[in-house]
């Protein structure tokens, strides 16, 4: 690979086999991902959450003074305190998020990026106003197609420098599900989730939920921001069409049974009936209808329980009579779509929208 200066050069990084660079090493000592075993908890403890921040976190000392400038195609243009959010009605909704690129580093070639293997997910009880409520007071005109939301994180990314936003439609912007919101869990946000003020959009792969938030403008023409037009696209072959990112895809991951060897994360355990555990989510409010396991190839259903809500994963269970020896364990997800996880990553130039069935590799005893 040919040096280039990272702040001039506007391609694309070049796709990248086998070893991880240290510059990729770099971003998963930033960005955290769930530890697999605490899919165990319905609500993922906040400490446990994934993490992926594009830039540096801000340094917001105090929430005090913070304010959201709502701007563009709007009745009531100006600054709004977060004082003055926090007193409009607010709601707790229990919402799986999961970042599009999850799954990216199991692709070949892989796009030179934070790699996550398959641990970007996470279910929190997020608490905030509805977006809708501050949007009626402002009074959006009726030329405002879409709605960008800007962070005060700011970077460059492949030669141009931008504060971090993205856009919703006008119409996906008004759902009452989409939260302006300032607890996560019952406290207020953590710095590296957004503090004092993020959005969370419900059913969306995360980089919808803008963290940081300080800005809000309506506006009468597709927002052009990097994060928007620029990543966050399906690209199914390197220079072919484009397709935004949106909606999560149907997934599942297990947690991995037994005990683990440090290095490899293999498994060790003993022979008999086993119980695993694992979890199960869709995008879009869609519900998960089946879950399937793996032993060795064969597909058999587990027992799925009911989601706590629209946006939260379901919990699955699944008895394996183990035999001594060497197994893969799988499991992959069917929505009420009808779409089911594809047993082979579907490869994609960004690394985005992997839901590849999830594969443990278990040794009997
Ligand atoms: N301002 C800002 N918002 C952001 C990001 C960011 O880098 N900056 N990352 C996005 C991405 S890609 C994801 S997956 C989620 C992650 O949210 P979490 O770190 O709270 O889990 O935040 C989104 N919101
Ligand atoms: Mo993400």
């Amino acid at each position: 690979m040919t040096a280039t200066n990272p702040f001039t050069s506007t391609e694309r990084r070049p796709h990248v086999e086998g070893p991880f660079h240290a510059h990729e090493l770099g971003l998963t000592g930033r960005n955290s991902g769930i530890l697999l075993e605490s899919l165990r908890h319905d609500v993922t403890p906040t400490g446990l959450h994934y993490l992926l921040n594009h830039f540096d976190v801000p340094y917001v000392p105090a929430e005090a003074g913070w304010k959201v400038d709502i701007a563009g195609r709007v009745r009531n243009a100006g600054a709004v305190s977060l004082d003055a959010i926090k007193l409009l009605p607010s709601r707790t909704l229990r919402v799986t998020l999961e970042c599009a690129g999850n799954g990216r580093g199991l692709l070949t070639p892989r796009y030179p990026s934070m790699p996550w293997t398959g641990e970007a997910v996470g279910t929190a009880e997020w608490t905030g106003t509805p977006l809708r409520d501050l949007l009626d007071r402002t009074g959006l005109l009726d030329d405002a197609m879409e709605i960008a939301f800007i962070g005060a994180d700011r970077g460059f990314d492949r030669g141009h420098e931008h504060d971090y936003g993205r856009s919703l439609k006008r119409e996906a912007a008004l759902s009452e599900d989409v939260l302006l919101v300032w607890a996560m869990n019952g406290t207020p946000l953590l710095p590296q989730h957004g503090y004092p003020l993020r959005l969370v959009v419900p059913g969306w792969y995360g980089m919808a939920s803008v963290k940081w938030l300080r800005r809000i403008e309506a506006l009468n023409k597709p927002y052009d921001g990097f994060q928007q037009i620029s990543s966050y696209q399906y690209r199914p072959a390197p220079d072919g069409p484009t397709t935004p990112v949106t909606l999560m895809r149907v997934k599942s991951l297990m947690v991995p049974p037994g005990i683990p060897n440090f290095y490899t994360r293999a498994r060790m355990l003993d022979a008999g009936p086993v119980a695993v555990f694992g979890r199960a989510w869709s995008g879009g409010g869609v519900p998960v209808s089946k879950v399937e396991v793996g032993v060795d190839g064969v597909w058999r259903e587990a027992e799925l329980e009911p989601r706590p809500g629209p946006y939260a994963w379901s919990s699955w269970r699944f008895t394996w009579n183990a035999a001594p020896g060497e197994h893969e364990l799988a499991c992959r997800a069917t929505d009420d779509n009808g779409d089911t996880q594809p047993l082979e990553p579907r490869w994609d130039s960004g690394g985005f929208g992997n839901n590849v069935m999830h594969r443990v590799q278990v040794t009997v005893r």
